[in-house]
């Protein structure tokens, strides 16, 4: 979906076969990509509608009773190849749950718009650094264009002692848990290290570099020819200024980046840096359904 324009809000309908059909109403995609939980235990996602009517009922019970001793798999709820009393008992226990049980929503990564508008362009020094053709610092952010960044001084050599610095100054704090930076595997950021300011003053320094002191969970993932690295703050933070500090790429010269993405909320399998798109949902009785958006 075209996250991050105005007046972006969607109704998002999850159905599946034997569930009652769930529905969230004005989900806002403005500000950043949304994570969905919904799921049996929550009664927003409830077993047992087998005749697809949105309520679950006496109805449901007595097609449910009349196909016992069967292997009817529209009646067969949690698809263990019979229709027997574990079938009857979801369907009872859909009678009692509430109806309209909440889905947990929560933010996910940024959108690009939403994030450039937060840069401080005026606090934001970039005058250490050049970036390649027509490219500025928004476009780190928005993943359309490769960026390549080098240093603007005379002194070009990319090292542990004279890192390049990529800063960015936020206008207010921005809630993040983790930073996601796309780069090629081939000519990508080797090593480097991420300075984190919060808004309480705090300053934590996360990397792969033998100098840094605090333990940072990283990860690369491969997809296509990008690797994004993962730096996992640990815990939500609301950070107020940003320093990508690069100490080792492949010609120590250049540091070429694909995307820069803040997420405000991690959970399995969350989206990479790449736009969030919908992914496959799949459900079992008893799991939530998480829907990406
Ligand atoms: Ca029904
Ligand atoms: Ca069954």
């Amino acid at each position: 979906m075209p996250a991050g324009e105005a007046e972006n809000t969607y109704d998002v309908t999850v159905s599946g076969d034997g569930y009652r059909t769930f529905t969230y109403h004005d989900l806002s995609l403005e500000q950043h990509a949304k994570v969905i939980t919904i799921g049996t235990k929550e009664s927003s996602f409830t077993l047992g509608d087998v005749n697809d009517d949105g309520k679950i009922d006496l109805k449901d019970l007595k097609l449910v009773e009349a196909a016992l001793r069967t292997n009817d798999s529209d009646y067969d709820i949690n698809k263990d190849g019979r229709v027997n009393i574990v079938d009857i008992s979801i369907v009872n226990r859909g009678m009692i749950v509430p109806v309209g049980g909440k889905a947990l929503v929560q933010n996910g990564a940024m959108v690009a718009s939403a994030l450039i508008g937060t840069i401080d362009a005026d606090e934001t020094d970039l005058s250490g650094i050049a970036l390649s053709g027509d490219t500025s610092i928004s476009d780190l952010f928005v993943g359309e264009s490769t960026v390549t960044v080098s240093k603007a001084d005379g002194q070009k050599e990319i090292s542990e002692d004279a890192p390049l610095n990529i800063p960015i100054v936020f206008t207010e704090g921005v809630a993040m848990s983790e930073v996601q930076i796309a780069t090629p595997a081939a000519n990508g950021i080797e090593e480097f290290q991420v300075i984190v300011e919060t808004e309480d003053n705090g300053r934590i320094v996360y990397g792969s570099t033998s100098r840094t002191k605090t333990a940072a969970l990283l990860s690369r993932s491969a997809r296509e020819a990008d690797q994004v690295i993962v730096v996992n703050l640990g815990t939500r933070k609301v950070v107020k200024k940003i320093t990508i500090q690069v100490t080792k790429t492949a010609d120590n010269e250049t540091a070429v980046i694909k995307q820069i993405a803040f997420v405000e909320n991690t959970l399995a399998k969350a989206p990479e840096a790449e736009a969030a798109k919908p992914k496959n949902v799949t459900a079992s009785p008893a799991s939530p359904v998480r829907v990406y958006l």
